[in-house]
Order: C-alpha cells, then sequence, then structure tokens
C-alpha cells in the first residue's frame, strides 16, 4: 500500500457533533497503561487513537512489554500474549477479549481485529476494567459490511446532492467537485469502525454524467477519500456506469460479450488498482429506472455482472449487482403486471450463473424499503449465487429524519426471518455469505443525520451487521451510553427507550396500513397522499374501492407472487386465515369488514391505529420535552423542532387516511372519533 500515514495529523472537525466517540466515552481506556503489541497501519490507528485519549486523561501507551504494568493490552495472536489465543482462531477482523488477574486483554489476528477490539472496550466503559471475564470470541457474521451513499458529485436538479438524502449536503462531494474536507470524512471513518462498519460506496447508484468520471478522469478525488477511510479499515467502492465504455471509452457499445468492451473494463479496472491498491470493488444499479444495462443487447444480467466480475477477479475486488429491477413504466390499468415479483422473475432463473465475485444486492423486501414489507422471496431464491441484503438507513420511507423511526426493530425481524420455516437458515445466514449493505442517513449535518437520534439507527447498522442476532434495544442501550458519556446517560436511558423502542411501530401505526405500503406523496415521498401513486406507472397501488382494499397476490386469483415463496411462507401468505395481520393487505384484497386475528375489522383497524399512532407520536414529544436540561440545549431544540413536525405530520397522515376510508367505505368510526 502506498504510505500515507498522515492522516492522524488531520486535525478533528470542529463543527460536527461527535456522534457515538465523545472524548468522554475514551476517559476509561485513557486513564490506563496500554500496550500494543502489533504493527502496520492499523495497528498505527489503535496507538494514536489510545494515545489521543491518554494525552487527555493521563494514562499511558507502549509499544514494548516488560518493565511495566499494563491495564489493557491489544496484542496480535503471533505475540506473546498473556491468554493463549491460537493463531488462526480470530479470522481477518475477529478478535477474543479477556479480563485476568486485573489485566484486559484483546488478541487478534490482524490488526483489523485489534481495532474493532479497541472500540468494543470503549463501548464496555469501565466495566471492561471490572471483574474477571472469561475468554470471550468477537467474529463478524459477514466479511462486507457496507454503507452506500447516494451522493451526486455534481447536484441533481431534482435529487440534489443526496437523492434521499436528509441530511444536508454530501461528506464527500460538493458542487461539482470533492468537497475537500478530509477531517470529515475521517471522523466518519471513525464512526464507522466503532459500530464494526468496513466498506462505503461513495457515489449514488444511479450514475450521472460527472459521477461516471469518477471511473477514469476523476478517479484521483476516488483515490482521495480511499487513503483517508483505509487507517480505519474501510474499503472504497464504486458506483458505475454500464454505458461506461461508451461514453468514457468512445467505444461503439457496452455489450457485455464484445471483445472490445471487455477489454476496456479490464484495462480501466487495472488502472483503478493502481492508484487504489485495496478498491473493494464496483456497485451497479442495471437496467433500472432508467439506467442503462445489458438489455439493451439482449443479454441477461449475469453476462453484464460476470464482465465485470472478470475485470475484477484479478485484483482481489468484487461487483455488488443490485437485483432492484422493475418495469416503472407500467400501465395501472393493467392488474396481472406485479413489481413485487420483478427481481425474482429476472435473477432467480439465472442462480449459479454468476461468477464467485459477483454479489447479488437484493433489497429487503420485495417492492422498495416501505415501512413494512415481507421479505424478500428472492433471498430464498438463489442457493447457488451469493446474495447481500440491502436495507435503507436514510428514512426515504419513514419520517425523513423528521420522525423519530428507530429501524432496527425492524431489521432485526427481518435477519430473523427463515424463508425456509422454522428450521431452515436465517435472511443473516444467506447474507453472511454476500454480505450487509445499507443506504447511509449521513451527511454534512452538524449533526450527522438531520436528526440527532437518527444517528442511532447508523450506529445499529453496523452492530447488526457484525452481530445480526444483537437485540435492537441492547444496541440502543450501547448508543445512549456512549453519545451522551459526557453527560448523565442514565437518566436518558427510560425517557430514550419509551421514545425510540417501539418508534418504528409507531411510525406504521399512522401511515400506510396493513402492509400495503406508499401512499406517501409522489416524488419526494414525503406525508401522507392515499392516491398520489394509484394511477402512475410505478407498481405500486392499494386498489382501494368502496367495497374493500390490497393487492391480490395469491396464486388463487392474483398475481400468484406468493408462489416465489418456499413452503411453509407460500402457503401462510396464500391464506386469508393465516396471512399476519401485519401483510394482509400486501397479499390480499379483502372487504372492509374482514376480520383480522385480534377480532378487529380492516377499517376499524385503520382508524384505532391511526388515532393511536398518531397519540404515540405526542406523547414522544412530551417525554422530550421534559428531558430539557439534560442534554445540550442545541441538540435538544434540534429534537424539538422535529418532533413539533412529526407530531404536525402524523396528524395530517391519521385524517387523511382515516377521511379518505371513511369516504370510501362509508363506516363510522366504531368509538365516535371526530373523522374529518
Ligand atoms: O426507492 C427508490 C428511490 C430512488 C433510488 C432507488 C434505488 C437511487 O426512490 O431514489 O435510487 O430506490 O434503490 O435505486
Amino acid at each position: 500500500l502506498p504510505d500515507r500515514r498522515n492522516f492522524v495529523t488531520i486535525p478533528a472537525p470542529t463543527d460536527v457533533h461527535a456522534a457515538w466517540l465523545p472524548e468522554e466515552a475514551f476517559r476509561p481506556v485513557g486513564t490506563r497503561r496500554t500496550l500494543v503489541l502489533a504493527d502496520g497501519l492499523l495497528a498505527e490507528t489503535v496507538r494514536a487513537e489510545v494515545a489521543a485519549a491518554c494525552a487527555r486523561y493521563g494514562g499511558s501507551v507502549r509499544q514494548q512489554a516488560g518493565g511495566g504494568e499494563f491495564d489493557l493490552v491489544l496484542a496480535l495472536s503471533t505475540a506473546e500474549q498473556p491468554v493463549e489465543v491460537a493463531p488462526g482462531e480470530c479470522g481477518a477482523e475477529g478478535f477474543a477479549l479477556a479480563h485476568r488477574d486485573g489485566v484486559t486483554v484483546v488478541v487478534a489476528d490482524e490488526p483489523a481485529g485489534l481495532l474493532y477490539g479497541l472500540f468494543h472496550v470503549v463501548r464496555l466503559g469501565e466495566s471492561a476494567f471490572g471483574a474477571e471475564r472469561p475468554v470471550e470470541w468477537h467474529r463478524p457474521a459477514t466479511p462486507r459490511r457496507m454503507l452506500g451513499h447516494w451522493d451526486n458529485v455534481d447536484p441533481h436538479p431534482v435529487m440534489g446532492q443526496v437523492e434521499r438524502g436528509y441530511a444536508g449536503g454530501s461528506i464527500f462531494w460538493r458542487d461539482g467537485g470533492p468537497r475537500g474536507d478530509l477531517a470529515r470524512v475521517r471522523a466518519y471513518a471513525r464512526l464507522l469502525a466503532a459500530c464494526g462498519v468496513n466498506a462505503v460506496g461513495v457515489n449514488n447508484v444511479n450514475v450521472h454524467a460527472t459521477e461516471a468520471h469518477l471511473l477514469t478522469d476523476r478517479l484521483g478525488d476516488v483515490a482521495a477519500i480511499a487513503d483517508v477511510l483505509r487507517p480505519y479499515g474501510i474499503a472504497v467502492h464504486l458506483s458505475v456506469n454500464f454505458a461506461a465504455p461508451i461514453a468514457l471509452g468512445g467505444l461503439p457499445t457496452a455489450d457485455p460479450l464484445d471483445a472490445d468492451v471487455r477489454t476496456w473494463w479490464a484495462r480501466t479496472t487495472e488502472q483503478v488498482y493502481a492508484a487504489i491498491p485495496d478498491f473493494g470493488g464496483y456497485v451497479v444499479k442495471a437496467d433500472s429506472e432508467g439506467q442503462p444495462g445489458p438489455f439493451a443487447y439482449g443479454r441477461t444480467h449475469a453476462d453484464g455482472a460476470n464482465m465485470l466480475a472478470d475485470a475484477l477477479a484479478p485484483h482481489g475486488g468484487v461487483v455488488c449487482w443490485r437485483a432492484f429491477v422493475y418495469n416503472h413504466r407500467q400501465d395501472w390499468r393493467d392488474r396481472s403486471t406485479d413489481r413485487a415479483r420483478a427481481a425474482y422473475d429476472h435473477f432467480a432463473p439465472l442462480d449459479g450463473r454468476f461468477r464467485d465475485n459477483a454479489i447479488l444486492q437484493v433489497k429487503h423486501g420485495p417492492m422498495d424499503f416501505q415501512t413494512r414489507e415481507p421479505v424478500s422471496p428472492m433471498i430464498a431464491a438463489m442457493p447457488s449465487t451469493a446474495l447481500a441484503v440491502e436495507l435503507q438507513v436514510t428514512q426515504e420511507y419513514t419520517g425523513q429524519q423528521r420522525h423519530v423511526c428507530y429501524l432496527p426493530a425492524m431489521w432485526s425481524e427481518v435477519l430473523g426471518f427463515r424463508p425456509w420455516g422454522r428450521d431452515g437458515r436465517s435472511v443473516a445466514d444467506v447474507a453472511a455469505g454476500g454480505g450487509l449493505v445499507a443506504v447511509s442517513n449521513a451527511g454534512d449535518d452538524p449533526y450527522w443525520t438531520g436528526h440527532p437520534l437518527a444517528q442511532a439507527n447508523l450506529y445499529a447498522f453496523g452492530r447488526l451487521a457484525w452481530a445480526p442476532r444483537l437485540d435492537p434495544a441492547a444496541v440502543l442501550d450501547e448508543w445512549i451510553g456512549l453519545t451522551f458519556a459526557a453527560g448523565d446517560p442514565e437518566r436518558l436511558r427510560g425517557p430514550l427507550h419509551a421514545m425510540m423502542d417501539g418508534s418504528w411501530r409507531t411510525y406504521e401505526r399512522y401511515t400506510a396500513p396493513l402492509g400495503v405500503g406508499f401512499m406517501v406523496r409522489p416524488g419526494h415521498h414525503y406525508g401522507p397522499d392515499v392516491d398520489g401513486y394509484e394511477y402512475t406507472p410505478w407498481g405500486t397501488y392499494h386498489f382501494a374501492d368502496r367495497d374493500g382494499v390490497g393487492v391480490d397476490r395469491t396464486r388463487a386469483s392474483g398475481t400468484g407472487f406468493t408462489g416465489q415463496y418456499p413452503e411453509p411462507w407460500s402457503e401462510v401468505y396464500e391464506s386469508l386465515e393465516e396471512c399476519p395481520d401485519e401483510l394482509l393487505l400486501f397479499f390480499h384484497h379483502v372487504p372492509y369488514g374482514h376480520v383480522l386475528h385480534d377480532g378487529s375489522t380492516v377499517i376499524q383497524h385503520i382508524y384505532d391505529t391511526h388515532f393511536q399512532g398518531a397519540e404515540e407520536a405526542e406523547q414522544t414529544r412530551l417525554l422530550w420535552e421534559k428531558l430539557a436540561g439534560a442534554v445540550d440545549p442545541a441538540l435538544h431544540a434540534r429534537v424539538r423542532e422535529r418532533l413539533d413536525e412529526q407530531v404536525r405530520c402524523a396528524g395530517e397522515w391519521r385524517d387523511q387516511v382515516n377521511a379518505y376510508f371513511f369516504r370510501k367505505s362509508g363506516v363510522p368510526d366504531a368509538r365516535g372519533r371526530r373523522i374529518p
């Protein structure tokens, strides 16, 4: 690797919130005597982190054993260390942790493991140095824990600098060029390493004209970012345009089977690795929402992905090929076309035809990051293909970082779902082979995420990517302890759990009911508009009429989508009796009087949940008001301002959804509440 170690001299940015790495979180480490037995770039990062904490809190850090006692030892497994961990037991990024005879020990096979181990010790705080602790092993569930940034270099006329970004501008780009604020990039890298993320995609998957050049003549801008991310173990990925050989290479075609096209990609990729030796690979959105792809040449997506995989293979890179392929110009009158079916219909027949280093990146649900969707049947459909599961941390459909919506509650359900039934593998097990990927919610906002509490989603994504079985509430606890380390985290725990643990379900209650999805304002996707997408080409319909609502996706009478699931789910979803209530309208069109499992009718459920959800938003605001004085005033004000908007917007959702269904159905609320 090029020797670019001056990162330690990059000063911390002064105008951004420390998020989950405030100085105070390092006090337990910074007051102690630490020994770091390792060499290499990431070991230097470990030393620099500990040294910075010691400079502040009076501890010490040494690189050689002998002549002294230590409270914390971070050592490679090849070194002589107090707990015999055999080399190879930890793996590339894992670590072992123990506390024995008054010494806390972190052992790893590679410096990366020591870095993750150090941040784990920071997370544990004083308790890392307390009682005896037998050796415990920490190994990431998947080698690829990646955040994608939908950032444009040139602000897009409609989508702006960051597509679906709710946290200001890009961390990386501004007004057509690099932002040049490497201090912020470095601070971001630290935050990501501290929650376990090890890969970042630096540009939007919709690759417009300027951004296409990041692959060639603007590659230096990407290399500069890679240099700052590298010391934190984060590999850079680049979204590329499938038609790049035409636009950048001057070739007449981008046909993946054309020899010149293949040579162009091979040479171009060689140059990428010359500039960024540890480059992670490409991300590709092809034949999707207007992006070019292999269909134009009569080729399959396996042909397209394999061409790039072959160019990357000699260098150890991967191509993350997105499966988000569907017809966005469908006719709403055509009831037989079902967008939910699209990914499976396109990709399942190609199983087994992708190269080993081609990873198919599948959105967790079959539609598009809705508040509630079933798990995508794709996840069970391609046993011979490496799959990465994609989540959305940026809250496009979940309140756009104006609403409190703690998403790990949803992610944890998704990751724990077992597509083949109780005894089969889980979604997390499948993702272990390809990775867990998410769209980042961070931007150049001083709080990183617009809504300060949305930081918890970013933190939790990394933690769940590392350990998918973690309890979302426990992860929130970690986040509270770290983020508010300088204040009084104990006072905040109760109220913040009350505000956040159930916030995803609250959001679900006051928005689109029973899994039907959308009902948002077209375009920007914020706020209610029940029929907003009903007569559009986007394939996102609810089919409400005077008698009922929902999408019939059964084999018996609908689009047949339920048949894409293996048993037992193909039967469960097909059956009106067995289908879980929360997904009822995703799979079935039912009359308003249809009785749910809890005895309520669909129409009464709509009224009840909408009143309840909006009320819960108000309670959330009250809880926060009581915390004035317990957190930094500026942060408090920022959250309060967002909560005002959440309460307003939740009321709007409640009234529009309730009024809409009252007018359609004519059925009054059994409890006689006011429906406008
Ligand atoms: O949900 C849709 C978003 C698009 C996004 C697309 C995708 C980057 O509305 O803004 O494009 O998903 O995932 O590619």
